[in-house]
């Protein structure tokens, strides 16, 4: 039977692909690429799309340009990338501090994290909603590269009347993505390592405002000059104070209208 899938033309579709083709042809004569790199690459492309790691591929390697194209020079706290290990349904926690979800011997070490979410006139945002997910002290993932139990250091949180909010966690690693696929293959010909510096992943979810998806990252991480998925922003730097038995840092968050 024939398949009656109708699509509708596009008209977003057909400007964003007139572009692109525009601008290949730019890079494809500059390039001068001969058959046999394209066959190559059209067989990388095949590997990539059949090992599951386009999405990480993206997020490493293009997901940045976006977010720079797009948001460069605005005010408010600047987005970082969305990456690869978004999920959602992650556990609500409270109090304060609020305890990220995490198993009950949860190796690493212990992090004290507060921050303040406003808007860009400074208002404070009471009630905003923030979801935060980052590798545990092995490197990995939950629900993704970890063995850990599903939703392991993912919890979403709301912000209290001054729009304060405290967390404890503990302290994210260096991650490396995956070195052992079409990824890895195409980090290495290009000469990169696969290393991202240490990050929180936060989202900040506000009635009227834009959504912001950003990353906290560390002064002093020897991978900030160099991340695979260039995702660093200068903004988005927080240092850590040693407070005997956890580490504790601070950062604040400024939402702009939608
Ligand atoms: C990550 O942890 C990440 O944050 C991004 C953007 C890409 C790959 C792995
Ligand atoms: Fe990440």
């Amino acid at each position: 039977m024939a398949n009656t899938t109708e699509t509708a033309v596009n008209n977003r579709v057909v400007e964003v692909y007139d572009l692109f083709v525009k601008h290949m042809q730019e890079f494809l004569a500059e390039a001068n690429l001969n058959h046999e790199e394209y066959t190559n690459f059209v067989n990388w492309a095949d590997r990539l799309g059949r090992s599951g790691e386009i999405p990480l591929y993206l997020d490493v390697f293009v997901e940045t340009y976006v977010l720079e194209a797009k948001y460069k020079d605005l005010p408010g706290t600047e987005p970082s990338l969305l990456g690869p290990y978004w999920t959602e349904g992650s556990p609500l926690v409270e109090g304060k501090p609020a305890k990220i979800n995490m198993r009950d011997d949860e190796p690493g070490e212990k992090l004290r994290f507060k921050g303040n979410v406003s808007d860009v006139n400074g208002k404070k945002l009471a009630n905003t909603k923030v979801e935060w997910w980052q590798d545990d002290a092995s490197g990995y993932y939950s629900n993704f590269d970890s063995d850990a139990p599903d939703f392991n250091l993912r919890s979403h949180f709301y912000t209290d009347e001054n729009g304060d909010f405290e967390v404890e966690s503990i302290l994210p690693i260096p991650y490396s993505i995956p070195t052992d696929g079409p990824t890895g293959e195409f980090t290495r010909a290009a000469g990169y390592h696969s290393f991202r510096p240490a990050h929180i992943h936060m989202k900040f979810e506000h009635e009227g405002y834009e959504t912001l998806i950003t990353q906290v990252f560390f002064e002093g991480d020897e991978w900030l000059e160099t991340d695979v998925a260039r995702g660093v922003r200068q903004s988005l730097m927080t240092r850590l104070e040693d407070k005997g038995d956890y580490k504790e840092a601070e950062l604040n968050f400024v939402l702009r209208f939608d």
